[in-house]
């Protein structure tokens, strides 16, 4: 399987991704077929059961798009399972400060770094038959798995350094959104945008993957020239409706009713 280390080495351009909270292989057969690099599995934001997420990853990994999962919280169970069905990786919304990084981090490797429990007879061990065996399972788990924070409140910016440092945590993600929310200020505001370039700064300082979402090529281009190493371009939902929105729009500008067609008996 494809680990979200090897795109961000070897791609030809910077790997794009989307979020995606629609179970549907029709769409996974779209996303992969126009040549999205990865997809985040969105928990977070979107009712998937956990058998939807096994689905998404078996069929996302077959067609070649790397899957990794924003989990809903900094819980241990339902993530474990994610990386047992094979996920490239881990974004865990909301991390304040570099304790909670620490503690995600450690989560998420096996002992003796961390807690994370062997399943080796797991989709991930290849249901036990995994070349190279439990070693490789565990080689695999702690070193080729990411495991992203998302910055996304004013005190994960005031404590970047630390969650930048904490054993385990191999990246971040920042959330715009979420971060503008957290500081009461507009996305396009200076001090989200001062907040933003700091957190990129620090993780290129520190030489770790640091990615966001971006809105249109420009800013991608500005990203990419500050040291983003990957980047969201948007989510299922809101590339649908947007296009749906135009779409309804060019129609309904050339299509009149007339009184014939109104099924108005005159
Ligand atoms: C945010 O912006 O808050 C996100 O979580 C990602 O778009
Ligand atoms: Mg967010």
């Amino acid at each position: 399987m494809k680990s979200f280390r090897t795109l961000l080495k070897s791609a030809d351009r910077p790997p794009l991704g989307l979020f995606v909270k629609i179970p549907a292989p029709e769409l996974a057969e779209i996303i992969a077929g126009v040549g999205v690099d990865f997809v985040v599995i969105d928990t977070e934001h979107a009712l998937l059961s956990v058998r939807d997420v096994y689905h998404m990853t078996v069929l996302y990994s077959s067609l070649g798009v790397v899957p990794l999962v924003r989990v809903t919280d900094h819980g241990y169970g339902d993530a474990q399972r994610y990386l047992d069905a094979g996920v490239a990786g881990l974004l865990f919304p909301h991390v304040s400060n570099g304790a909670e990084a620490r503690a995600l981090g450690r989560q998420f490797l096996f002992p003796p770094r961390g807690t994370r429990g062997m399943g080796f007879a797991s989709r991930a061990g290849r249901w036990g038959r995994l070349p190279g065996g439990r070693a490789e399972y565990v080689r695999y788990g702690n070193e080729e798995v990411v495991r992203f924070a998302m910055v996304e409140e004013r005190e994960s910016v005031d404590d970047i350094d630390a969650i930048l440092s904490a054993e385990g945590i191999d990246g971040i993600f920042i959330g715009p959104s979420d971060l503008s929310l957290s500081m009461g200020a507009p996305a396009s505001s200076p001090e989200v945008s001062a907040a933003i370039d700091r957190a990129i700064e620090q993780a290129v300082a520190a030489g770790k993957p640091v990615g966001t979402v971006v809105s249109d090529p420009a800013e991608a281009a500005r990203r990419l020239a500050q040291g983003c190493t990957y980047l969201l371009i948007g989510n299922d939902t809101g590339i649908f409706s947007r296009a749906l929105v135009a779409s309804v729009e060019k129609f309904a500008q050339s299509v009149q009713r007339t009184g014939a067609q109104s099924g108005v008996a005159s």
